[in-house]
């Protein structure tokens, strides 16, 4: 499906992708926008993003999927980085414990900054190293368990579960948007203090859903 920058999706979500430097953003980001992976990627300085669109109940939903420097010095400002965004992947190294001790640290940089009902989930990239694994399936499981996230192992080398793991915060993220529709009356407040970016086609009707116009931005 060819669609060009401000075309007809029904759906527009931004994602932000967080996480310590070299556990994979990137590489995650373009092995799912472009099946991509690029094995000496360098650092990311400032922010990136690339969009990807697939389909949800038959409307078309668009992904802006933003990353960044997971560096310090590299990082532009953070709280432009998160706006808007209603849906976030906190990865980390399977086979670097200390990106997985950072998780708690991602998580309240999220909470500061993005201040919605947001889909997130804990991914843990690598998981094709084996070999070298430091931190277990049971130790990500439990974590995102307690801090109420879904849950992933991913390979950005070997493709592992990672168009399932953005079409679980996608689809979450849409499954929001959706109960959040039912709710009418309190549709426009709710979704304009929530900042989803969220567009209502044109062509597609104006049956029950119209009301969501309101939420373009
Ligand atoms: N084995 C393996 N290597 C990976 C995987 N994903 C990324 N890498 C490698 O890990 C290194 C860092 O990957 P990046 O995607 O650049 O990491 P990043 O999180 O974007 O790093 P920053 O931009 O500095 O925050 C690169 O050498 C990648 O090739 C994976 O799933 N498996
Ligand atoms: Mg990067």
């Amino acid at each position: 499906m060819s669609d060009d920058e401000g075309g007809g999706e029904d759906y527009l979500f931004k994602v932000v992708i967080i996480g310590d430097s070299a556990v994979g953003k990137s590489n995650l980001l373009s092995r799912y926008a472009g099946n991509e992976f690029n094995p000496h990627s360098k650092a990311t300085i400032g922010v990136e993003f690339q969009t990807q669109s697939l389909e949800i109940d038959g409307k078309e939903v668009k992904a802006q999927i933003w990353d960044t420097a997971g560096q310090e010095r590299f990082r532009a400002v953070t709280s432009a980085y998160y706006r808007g965004a209603v849906g976030a992947l906190i990865v980390y190294d399977i086979s670097r414990r200390t990106t997985f001790d950072s998780v708690g640290r991602w998580l309240d940089e999220l909470k500061t900054h993005a201040n919605t009902t947001m889909a997130r989930m804990l991914v843990g990239n690598k998981c094709d190293l084996e070999t070298i694994r430091e931190v277990s399936v049971e130790e990500g499981k439990s974590l995102a368990e307690e801090q109420e996230l879904f849950f992933m192992e991913t390979s950005a080398l070997d493709s592992t579960n990672v168009d399932k793991a953005f079409e679980i915060v996608i689809r979450e993220i849409y499954n929001n948007v959706s109960r959040k529709a039912l709710s009418s009356d309190t549709c426009k407040s709710e979704l304009s203090i929530n900042r989803i970016s969220l567009t209502k086609s044109e062509t597609d009707g104006s049956k029950q859903t119209g009301s969501f116009s309101c939420c373009s931005r």
